[in-house]
C-alpha cells in the first residue's frame, strides 16, 4: 500500500517521513540515488513495521539548492520563505547573505534577514553596517536575540514554510528551540535515529508550528555556490540591477566595460552600492549556464 508523506529530516540516504496520520517512518530511497530534500512530498511503501522505501517524489513548488562545478547540494524543498540568520558574533560573510538572497529570488521565495545575538551590543554597530546596503534596498531585516525573546519573529512565520539558513554558530537551532520548546526533545530524538547527535546541526529537520506553518532548521553553510544560475538569473537577483535592465546601449551588455551601460553609470552616480556591484561582477565571472 502506498502512503503519502513529507520528508521531515534528510541525512544522506536516510530520510524521516511524516505520514498523513502524523506518524514518522524512517525511509530509504529506491536505488543508489538520493536526491530528496527536507520538505519534499513523497509516496512511500512500508517495507516493515519500522521502515519504508520512497517510491516516488511529487513535483516541487520550490527547491533551494547550491552548486559548485562538481555537484548540487539540496537545502530544502517546497519552502515559501528563506530566513537568513546572521549574528553580531562570530562575524558573518556579507557575500554569503547576498548569495542566499539571489538563490531565493531565483526560486520566487521571499527572504527575511535575521540579525541574531543583538544582546551582544559590542559588535552590533559593525553588523548593522554590513547589512546597511540591504536595508536600503528594502530587504526585511529583523533584530533579535534568541537568548532574550523571539516573539518578534513569530508573525513573520505565519502561513509560511520557512527555512533557516546561514553560517554555523549564528543561532539557527537556538531560534528553533526558543520558538518550540518541544523541538529540543525532537532534535535529540532525530539525532539519535540518524547520527551521533553533535551540537552543531548535521542535517535539515522540519518542525510544524501550531498554526499550519512549518520551519526547517538546516546545517551551517560555509559557501553557497550558484553555478546553476544563468546570467539572466544573476541580473534579476539584484533588485537594483533588475530595475535598470533594458536601459544599457547593448542588449547583451554584461555590465562590465561596455559603453553606455546603465548599471555602470548608476554605480558611478552612487545609486548602486559599489560593494554590491563588485559582488555581482564576481558572480558573473564564475561559470554559469548561458
Ligand atoms: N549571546 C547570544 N548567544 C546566542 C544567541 N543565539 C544563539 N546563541 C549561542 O550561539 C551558539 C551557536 O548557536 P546554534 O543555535 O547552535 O547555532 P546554529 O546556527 O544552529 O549553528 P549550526 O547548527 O552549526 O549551523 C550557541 O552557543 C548559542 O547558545 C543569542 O541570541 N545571544
Ligand atoms: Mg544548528
Ligand atoms: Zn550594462
Amino acid at each position: 500500500m502506498k502512503l503519502e508523506g513529507t520528508v521531515i529530516a534528510a541525512h544522506g540516504r536516510h530520510y524521516l517521513v511524516e505520514l498523513a496520520d502524523g506518524q514518522t517512518l524512517p525511509c530509504f530511497p529506491r536505488g543508489k540515488k538520493s536526491d530528496l530534500a527536507c520538505g519534499d512530498r513523497v509516496s512511500v511503501l512500508r517495507s516493515s513495521e519500522s521502515q519504508g522505501v520512497i517510491d516516488s517524489a511529487m513535483p516541487r513548488q520550490t527547491l533551494l539548492y547550491r552548486s559548485n562545478e562538481f555537484r548540487q547540494k539540496l537545502i530544502a524543498a517546497n519552502v515559501t520563505q528563506i530566513i537568513i540568520v546572521v549574528a553580531t558574533e562570530p562575524s558573518f560573510s556579507e557575500e554569503l547573505v547576498t548569495r542566499c538572497l539571489i538563490a531565493a529570488e531565483s526560486q520566487g521565495i521571499s527572504a527575511l534577514i535575521v540579525l541574531n545575538k543583538c544582546d551582544l551590543t559590542d559588535r552590533l554597530a559593525s553588523a548593522e553596517n554590513l547589512l546597511e546596503p540591504l536595508v536600503r534596498l528594502d530587504y526585511r531585516v529583523l533584530h533579535l536575540s534568541a537568548r532574550c525573546s523571539i516573539e518578534d519573529l513569530r508573525p513573520h512565520l505565519a502561513r509560511h514554510t520557512s527555512v533557516l539558513v546561514g553560517q554555523s554558530g549564528m543561532g539557527k537551532s537556538t531560534l528553533v528551540n526558543a520558538l518550540m520548546p518541544l523541538a529540543n526533545a525532537r532534535t535529540r530524538e532525530i539525532s539519535e535515529a540518524l547520527d551521533s547527535g553533535k551540537h552543531t546541526t548535521t542535517h535539515a529537520t522540519l518542525y510544524r508550528l501550531n498554526d499550519n506553518s512549518a520551519l526547517i532548521d538546516s546545517p551551517g553553510l560555509q559557501e553557497f555556490g550558484l553555478h546553476h544560475l544563468s546570467m539572466h538569473e544573476l541580473e534579476h537577483g539584484f533588485p537594483e540591477i533588475r530595475a535598470l535592465l533594458g536601459q544599457c546601449r547593448f542588449r547583451n551588455c554584461r555590465h562590465d566595460r561596455e559603453p553606455g551601460c546603465a548599471i555602470q553609470a548608476a554605480v558611478e552616480a552612487g545609486q548602486i552600492d559599489p560593494r554590491r556591484f563588485a559582488g555581482f561582477r564576481a558572480l558573473c565571472r564564475e561559470p554559469h549556464p548561458l
